[in-house]
């Protein structure tokens, strides 16, 4: 009996987890198809149309209208690339100063990301230096260098939630998929991005199914194995853990490895 009873409660775990990670992942991707719909929406409204054919309000409410195609994620929005040359025109142009994620005026720089457009949602990025933020500095740089959707690390965010940014590259000319770095960076327009909030956004959606009281969840960016960052969930105490089922997760960045670990909140 005892045995059929365990073999019982490791399937329903395995099972449990699969359903969930399964879920995590198809949400994670559709978010990051719509973003990728933005960048092209971007470099064709913006760059492509003399004189442009976007503004903020058109930006903000196509985003909030579009939302629900980004289950997960809190906010969008466009950074431009402006080289230090192009400040002071680019300031005077816009009417105000770029300032650093600190919301102090930036210092000089060799370049700067300061978001033009943003959804409503995450309308406090506005007029920010997106480089000014170490991780999201480094995402702007291997999008643009790549050319490919990227993913921070686990970091708190603007909002205090724990989560992650997407970013992908827009643009000034079509590029082939094999064009050099060198050529990809100086063709550089700017950073199509959003904030992935997996600390509430998760929890919604796990909240919505079944077993969820007696499941404990955690997701983990694992890029670097033998220092694994809680992406979700709280660290579980080490002390006599419950079995537990791990379970991978494609978020579609392959320089980024996550995975999910699952076990019963009581010991079965
Ligand atoms: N968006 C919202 N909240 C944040 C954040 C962010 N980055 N970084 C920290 N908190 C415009 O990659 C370009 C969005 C950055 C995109």
């Amino acid at each position: 009996f005892r045995h059929a009873a365990l073999r019982k409660a490791e399937e329903g775990l395995v099972s449990m987890c699969e359903e969930r990670a399964r879920m995590l992942q198809d949400q994670f991707a559709v978010s990051v198809n719509h973003v990728h719909a933005l960048a092209i929406l971007v470099a064709t409204f913006h760059y492509e149309k003399r004189p442009p054919a976007l503004d903020q309000n058109t930006f903000a409410d196509y985003t909030a209208r579009t939302s629900f195609e980004r289950p997960l994620l809190s906010g969008v929005a466009y950074a431009q690339r402006v080289v230090h040359g192009d400040r002071e025109s680019f300031e005077r142009q816009q009417g105000w100063i770029i300032k650093t994620m600190k919301h102090e005026p930036s210092p000089v720089q060799d370049e700067y990301a300061p978001v033009v457009y943003s959804q409503e949602t995450v309308s406090y990025i506005e007029g920010l230096d997106m480089m000014s933020g170490e991780e999201d500095r480094e995402n702007i740089l291997r999008s643009r260098a790549s050319g490919k959707a990227v993913l921070t690390r686990p970091f708190r965010l603007m909002s205090n939630h724990l989560g992650v940014v997407l970013t992908f590259p827009v643009y000034h000319v079509d590029l082939s998929s094999d064009a050099k770095e060198e050529d990809r960076v100086a063709a550089t327009a700017g950073y199509l991005g959003g904030s992935f909030d997996v600390e509430s956004l998760v929890e919604n959606l796990l909240r919505q199914l079944a077993g969820n009281q007696e499941l404990v969840v955690n997701v983990y960016d694992v890029t670097n194995s033998s220092n694994p960052l809680v992406m979700y969930g709280s660290e579980v105490s080490l002390g006599n853990p419950s079995p537990s089922h791990i379970c991978m997760l494609d978020f579609g960045d392959p320089f980024r490895k996550h995975h999910m670990v699952c076990r019963y909140r009581n010991k079965p």
